[in-house]
């Protein structure tokens, strides 16, 4: 099956899962405004972005088992995927908030949108309620039930610790260029991004598979999730290091949201780069105009990065992270059996991030 047909596969057991949200809250005698309210949130906030992250479960589950899925197997990695999905509404319509952002998906943010404005907050917490009834009604009588639930907790957990440190190394009324390293972007990326882009999808993935803690394989012992950790943690910095780049350098039309990093003051991989090679002048320039809310001062520091080649820089960054990514997934160890990982649930990950361009 070809990337568009699995894509549309994915994008059709949507309507069924909408309904089975939509229609709880009508059999709880709800009335229709709340109903449609509802409905409302969950359209504009799930279904229209890449949808990488809800592939990503479907595309690993049929990896490890080797072959296509049934109709009924298909469903339950959906609803899974789906629930990565709704994680993702629930944090992008909150981080929308705390951004003071614009636009998302093309469209203007949903706390933005007509009579929406801090009712969004309630819906962004709906959105993550949503999980927890799903997980119930599709796998309350499955052995890993417990399994699946410690994840999304944790998983939830781990991104909100990286959403405070993006907020506090961020403030808005101080702007202080010390604060900022590598290493903290670094800390900040893989808690704000990485568990729960990349290795939750895959972690779903196993569980679902009946993949165990722990195997062996000539005659060495493997612990799957640690390996799939040990890669898809650096994969999920790089893919944050594109979305820095990327709201940088990336106009909206493209992009399908107005880049914030800059007035918003962020510890981005971009203003670490350009402060490691910075003359003092040009430092003089960042010092003076980063995260002030005012057009002219964004581009000056857009002049700064291109001059000290940021963008030079990130294509460079891109094809050496690429190269070592390719090391580490090769040193995965991978047999025959079933229920053990394989490499190419690595590489179709890298595949669908490398170059991309939003
Ligand atoms: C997005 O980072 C941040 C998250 C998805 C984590 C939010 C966590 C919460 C607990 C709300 P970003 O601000 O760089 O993304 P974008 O550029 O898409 O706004
Ligand atoms: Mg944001
Ligand atoms: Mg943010
Ligand atoms: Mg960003």
């Amino acid at each position: 099956m070809d990337k568009a047909t699995k894509r549309t596969k994915f994008e059709n057991t949507w309507a069924r899962i909408r309904e089975e949200l939509v229609d709880h809250v009508r059999s709880e005698g709800f009335p229709p405004e709340a109903v449609e309210w509802y409905g409302k949130n969950l359209d504009y906030n799930v279904p229209g972005g890449k949808l990488n992250r809800g592939i990503s479960v479907v595309d690993t589950v049929e990896i490890l088992k080797g072959a296509p899925l049934d109709e009924d197997e298909h469903f339950k990695a959906a609803v899974l995927g789906w629930g990565v999905e709704l994680m993702q509404a629930f944090f992008l319509v909150s981080d929308d908030i705390m951004d003071t952002s614009i636009t998302r998906r093309g469209q203007p943010c949903w706390y933005r949108a007509p009579g929406i404005g801090m009712i969004a907050i309630n819906d962004a917490i709906m959105l993550e309620g949503a999980i927890y009834f799903l997980l119930k009604k599709h796998f309350r009588s499955t052995p890993y039930y417990v399994d699946l639930l410690e994840l999304f907790h944790d998983t939830t957990y781990q991104t909100e610790l990286g959403q405070l440190i993006d907020l506090i190394t961020a403030p808005e009324d101080h702007v202080d260029l010390n604060r900022f390293s590598l290493d903290k972007h670094r800390l900040i990326v893989l808690y704000k991004t990485a568990y729960y882009s990349f290795y939750l999808p895959v972690a779903l993935a196993l569980y679902m598979s009946g993949v165990p803690e722990s195997y062996t394989l000539e005659g060495k012992i493997v612990e799957p999730y640690k390996v799939a950790l040990s890669i898809l943690l650096p994969l999920g910095e790089y893919f944050q290091i594109q979305d820095d780049f990327l709201d940088f350098s990336t106009p909206p039309e493209l992009l399908g949201k107005v880049g914030t990093d800059i007035v918003d003051n962020k510890c981005s991989w971009c203003v670490n780069t350009a402060l490691a090679v910075a003359t003092p002048e040009q430092r003089a320039v960042l010092d003076a105009n980063y995260g002030r809310k005012d057009a002219e001062a964004e581009a000056r520091v857009k002049e700064v990065f291109e001059a000290v080649g940021v963008r030079e820089r990130y294509t460079k960054y891109e094809a050496d992270v690429y190269k070592r990514l390719v090391g580490l997934i090769a040193g995965i160890p991978e047999g025959p059996e079933r229920g053990t990982l394989k490499r190419e649930i690595f590489t179709s990950f890298l595949e669908k991030i490398y170059k991309r361009t939003k």
